[in-house]
């Protein structure tokens, strides 16, 4: 008889799976989000596989949260070892908005929108922070989370990568916006490849130093 594939990764997930710590799932419908992290996790040797599926949404103004019961629900629905994403940008002078609201507010007043609050308004410090929640059918929720300083910029600048990109100059990086950096620029700096190196790092030492009994 044919096992259903999510009984099958179930077993191998609790006996010897040879993908362990190489291969991850992540779910999302955010194609340049899965472009960023297959990049970054290829340099640690992980696969990454894109599960393009909702997941139920949490009202919540706390992105760990979110990012919480997002990796739950994914992982009841598939039995997959999954990690979510949830990344938003908070804007000093507006109080950390758009925040936990940034998918809400890109699509409704959009970067635009934001050059407009911010008309005339000299403090122009921002930060994106991203939260990565894994978990897996025998596993509790881990989050990891990276931060990149930045300002908004006066104007848009740049059409590359998503959502809020063109008006985000981080600190550290020659002046341009995200916008205008290729997805490999954008990765030596970015709040998304802070969490995802973080996670690469666990995932990995994970796999390389557990007992060999829980890995037969
Ligand atoms: P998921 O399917 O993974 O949820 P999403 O696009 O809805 O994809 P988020 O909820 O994590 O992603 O992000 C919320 C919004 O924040 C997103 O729509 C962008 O407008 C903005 N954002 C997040 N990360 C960004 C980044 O790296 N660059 C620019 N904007 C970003």
């Amino acid at each position: 008889m044919r096992m259903p594939e999510r009984i099958v990764m179930n077993r191998r997930a609790r006996g010897g799976n040879p993908l362990r710590g190489r291969l991850i799932f992540l779910a999302t419908r955010n194609i340049h989000k899965f472009n960023e992290a297959r990049r970054v996790l290829a340099e640690y040797g992980i696969a990454t596989a894109m599960l393009r599926m909702g997941t139920l949404e949490v009202q919540s103004d706390d992105l760990e949260e979110v990012a919480r019961f997002r990796a739950l629900n994914a992982v009841e629905k598939t039995g997959l070892p999954i990690i979510v994403e949830d990344a938003g940008l908070f804007v000093k002078a507006l109080k950390g908005f758009p925040g936990p609201y940034s998918s809400y507010t890109y699509r409704t007043i959009g970067k635009n929108g934001i050059l407009k609050l911010l008309e005339d308004v000299e403090n122009r410090e921002a930060y994106f922070k991203s939260v990565i929640a894994y978990s897996s059918p025998e596993e509790p929720v881990r989050l990891f989370k990276g931060i990149v300083e930045g300002v908004i910029s006066l104007k848009v600048r740049g059409s590359s990568g998503f959502g809020f990109d063109p008006i985000f100059i981080p600190l550290e990086g020659d002046g341009r916006t995200f916008g205008e950096m290729d997805v490999d620029e954008k990765n030596r700096l970015s709040h998304r490849s802070k969490a995802l190196r973080r996670f690469a790092e666990w995932y990995k030492s994970r796999s390389e130093f557990s007992p060999p009994s829980s890995q037969q």
